[in-house]
């Protein structure tokens, strides 16, 4: 632990007990209530940050409203060279970064390491897109005229984070947002508040080197009541949350009822159709990564697997001898495969699923329970699972953000399908096949429901320069690559007439 203390003081964690920052200044009322953050490695408390209240919220306002007035006139490649220093502190802080992630959060440290390679990429994509925020030109009808659009930034973007990507998620986001000319204010999961302290630290680093004005990205800590500042305040026009459909769902109403923009990444439920012509090796790695990496706490985590009954008890067998060579373990020792749950209510969850399962009949052919002993002290360590299921349980039908395996059996690609598209959530879905027809098939409008949609590789594990996000319950955002920017602005349609004369449109006409 004298490793994760020098982490700590690396990132500047130790000397910050504040609520909120605004760049590089930390704040917060004094008599305000802490928030503790426990490892669920070894569940030792790690630090506390305190929790903002609305007066602290309020001059956060303040300062994001100010930093707006000039960071939106700031050009986009000027803002892009920004984001460019920040994706380059990340590069020399992506070691003590990436190992606070797994200890804070739990997943493994190759995954903390890919989580802030993430927020590295998608710098590196905003830095190309600062110069690209194109607009279409249009033909006029009318003589001597000009159409065009133009984007232009929204102003103050709440985002709200969730714990099982507690850094990259928030980097998605303010990237995008901070080339097109916005400001961000961060809440983060209140199970993760440190690695979003150590975010803020090395922004606010690049901000202060280059007289960027503080309050262009801000942090703000506490529990659920700070989210409903955000999203009940008409002063933040758009709300990127991530999380469980059920917080979605509220949000979402929050949102719309002050007709503000939401951007929604919520629950998953995702499947891999192992097809009679899968290369059944591949599929394992896909299958098993898929569902136990990250404890099974990602939303493009495989929840099921949609197996041909021609190939079904082959890989079941697969899979079983596969599940028992998983180490199980502390994920800052690269020999292990599984890290803990977040913590103990996500146990309480975990096991709560297994018996839905068991009671609506599942079948379990790699059983559940939760590690004791000296290495799991933190009691945050599970088995990772297998069941035999239908698909319209209860409980299959839910997302358990625990590593819970359900196999259903298929015979046509038709009915595969629709099993796959048969849930409430549309996130991330694969295929394993090696014929073009299968393959075709579930990629067109008739195949996969989901807004992720893969070939030979598994549901998690997308790239950044994609647009990520789902449909159905899972709530239709989309982030990070391809067009995902315009979420981020406001369109506006500009006609300019050069003519000495004032012609309407729809040849209307109006004399005086
Ligand atoms: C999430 O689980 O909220 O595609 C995000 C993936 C990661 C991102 C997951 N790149 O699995």
């Amino acid at each position: 632990n004298t490793d994760i203390q020098s982490i700590l003081n690396t990132l500047g964690i130790a000397e910050s007990n504040a609520a909120f920052s605004t760049g590089s200044s930390w704040g917060g009322e004094s008599n305000a209530e802490t928030l503790k953050s426990f490892s669920p490695v070894d569940g030792k408390l790690i630090g506390e940050s305190k929790i903002a209240t609305s007066a602290d919220y309020e001059s956060i306002i303040a300062k994001a409203q100010s930093a707006f007035a000039d960071w939106k006139t700031v050009p986009a490649p000027k803002r892009g060279e920004i984001v460019r220093q920040f994706g380059d502190a990340l590069r020399e802080n992506k070691d003590a970064l990436g190992t606070l992630v797994s200890y804070e959060m739990g997943k493994s440290l190759q995954e903390g390491f890919g989580e802030v390679q993430e927020m590295i990429d998608i710098c590196d994509f905003a830095v190309g897109l600062s110069r690209q925020l194109y607009g279409l030109t249009m033909h006029s009808e009318r003589p001597s005229h000009r159409m065009y659009e133009q984007w232009h930034p929204l102003g103050i973007v709440g985002i709200i984070s969730a714990f099982n990507f507690p850094v990259a998620v928030w980097a998605w986001n303010s990237a995008l947002a901070l080339v097109c000319g916005n400001v961000c204010i961060w809440k983060p999961s209140e199970k993760t508040p440190l690695t979003a302290i150590a975010c803020q630290h090395i922004i606010a680093k690049v901000f202060k080197a280059n007289d960027v004005a503080e309050g262009v990205c801000n942090l703000i800590i506490g529990d659920r009541s700070v989210g409903e500042l955000m999203t009940n305040d008409g002063r933040v026009p758009l709300i990127s949350a991530t999380g469980s459909t059920r917080m979605g769902k509220q949000v979402g109403a929050a949102v719309g009822a002050r007709l503000g923009k939401s951007l929604l990444e919520l629950g998953g439920n995702n499947a891999i159709i192992i097809s009679e012509h899968a290369d059944l090796d591949m599929s394992l790695i896909g299958a098993v990564f898929g569902a136990v990496g990250t404890a099974g706490q990602r939303c493009t985590t495989t929840r099921r697997l949609i197996i041909h009954e021609s190939v079904y008890d082959a890989f079941k067998e697969k899979l079983v001898k596969a599940y028992d060579q998983l180490r199980i373990g502390n994920p800052l020792d690269q020999n292990n495969h599984v890290g803990p749950l977040i913590d103990t209510d996500a146990v309480d969850a975990y096991l709560d699923s297994i018996q839905k399962c068991k009671a609506e009949g599942g079948k379990f052919v790699v059983e559940g329970g939760v590690l004791t002993g000296d290495h799991y002290s933190s009691g945050c360590y599970v088995k990772p699972c297998i069941a035999e299921v239908q698909n319209d349980f209860k409980i299959v039908q839910h997302e358990t953000f625990a590593p819970i395996l359900y196999l259903i059996k298929y015979k046509t690609l038709d009915e595969a399908i629709a099993l796959q598209n048969g849930v409430p959530q549309g996130l991330s879905s694969a295929i394993m096949t090696l014929n073009l027809r299968e393959a075709e098939q579930f990629l067109s409008a008739k195949g996969s429901d989901c807004g992720i949609a893969n070939v030979n590789i598994g549901t998690s594990g997308a790239e950044i320069g994609g647009a990520f996000g789902g449909e159905k319950e899972t709530g239709g955002g989309r982030e990070s690559g391809s067009d995902a920017w315009r979420a981020y602005m406001r369109r506006q349609t500009n006609t300019i007439n050069y003519s000495n004369t004032l012609p309407l449109a729809q040849g209307i006409k109006f004399d005086l």
